[in-house]
């Protein structure tokens, strides 16, 4: 069979998780409409007739301001070893500015003459006018020309809505088309990698993001304390006293609302427990980030 990874990169917000779910015909990763919503590399799987793409999502590449921010860099960086195709999108909606030329620079030094194929992808198309994709398209293509090197001359360029599927198919096929001989890394029908205690986690994270992001855009952590099945308990973390009653709300309404949007999204019949606790201060505490696998 042919095999191989595909690393989704670029800013924060950009719609690398939106993309990869897309690709992957499922909820693999998370999304928010907030940045640094992505905080680990997750991968997800598409399965073709004799070829499997791995599809791996990366945390947003941006200017760290707190030991965390300089961890999610990292992993992004990381993410990137050893892959058939390296995706980097941008926004459509926005112009392309410093934060995406650095993420192309990188993107470039990667491939090099013979290493990982790069794409360039505009996406959110659906939400801009057609000439605005156009000229973002020719914005990212002139970066690519001031970058230069070897890898500038391979890059193949495209336009996506990953929210309404627009141009994707497209793109996967030219994903597929890059990919060498080799093993099938995963059993047909696993489309996500993630164990369904370390997703209760994720999904219980996305829940509590749609709803308090304004008064908490990056202080919550959820980790899985515990997981016997079909129990999971779950464990939200803040960065002070004072959070905790967002977290929970009026008569514990977030919370409640929060363990029942998880759930649904959750193999029949768990039994999602929900805590929250304080861990001052740490997107800051590199011992903490150490613990908590950051
Ligand atoms: N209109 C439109 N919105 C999109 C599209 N793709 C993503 N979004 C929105 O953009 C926001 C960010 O999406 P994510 O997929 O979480 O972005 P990300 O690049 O993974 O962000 P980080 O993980 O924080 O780096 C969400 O509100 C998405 O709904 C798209 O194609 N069109
Ligand atoms: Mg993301």
């Amino acid at each position: 069979v042919r095999s191989g990874f595909a690393a989704v990169v670029g800013r924060p917000n950009v719609g690398k998780s939106t993309l990869c779910n897309r690709l992957c015909g499922e909820k693999v990763s998370i999304v928010a409409a907030t940045p640094n919503t992505t905080r680990h590399a997750v991968r997800g799987v598409v399965h073709r007739d004799g070829a499997q793409l791995v599809v791996v999502d990366t945390p947003g590449v941006h200017r760290p301001k707190t030991a965390l921010g300089e961890r999610l860099n990292d992993a992004a960086r990381a993410a990137v070893d050893d892959v058939d195709a390296l995706v980097a999108l941008v926004d459509a909606t926005a112009p392309v500015g410093p934060g995406d030329r650095r993420v192309l620079a990188q993107v470039l030094a990667t491939s090099g003459a013979t290493g990982p194929q790069p794409f360039v992808v505009v996406n959110k198309a659906d939400a801009a006018r057609r000439p605005t994709v156009a000229a973002r398209l020719l914005e990212a293509e002139s970066v690519v020309a001031a970058l230069g090197g070897e890898a500038a001359g391979r890059v193949e360029y495209f336009a996506v809505s990953a929210v309404t599927g627009a141009g994707v198919d497209p793109l996967l096929d030219a994903v597929f088309d890059v990919l060498p001989e080799g093993p099938a890394w995963y059993p047909a029908g696993t489309v996500v990698e993630a164990d369904a205690a370390e997703r209760a986690a994720e999904l219980v994270r996305e829940a509590l993001l749609a709803r308090v992001r304004d008064e908490l855009p990056h202080a919550i952590h959820t980790r899985v304390a515990s997981a016997e099945w079909p129990v999971v308990s779950v464990e939200i973390l803040v960065e002070r006293e004072s959070q905790k009653g967002i977290v929970i709300g009026r008569g514990g309404r977030v919370l409640k609302e929060v363990g029942t949007e998880a759930r649904a999204q959750l193999p029949e019949g768990c039994f999602l427990e929900l805590r929250v606790s304080v861990e001052e201060g740490w997107q800051s505490r590199g011992d903490v980030l150490d613990r908590w696998g950051y």
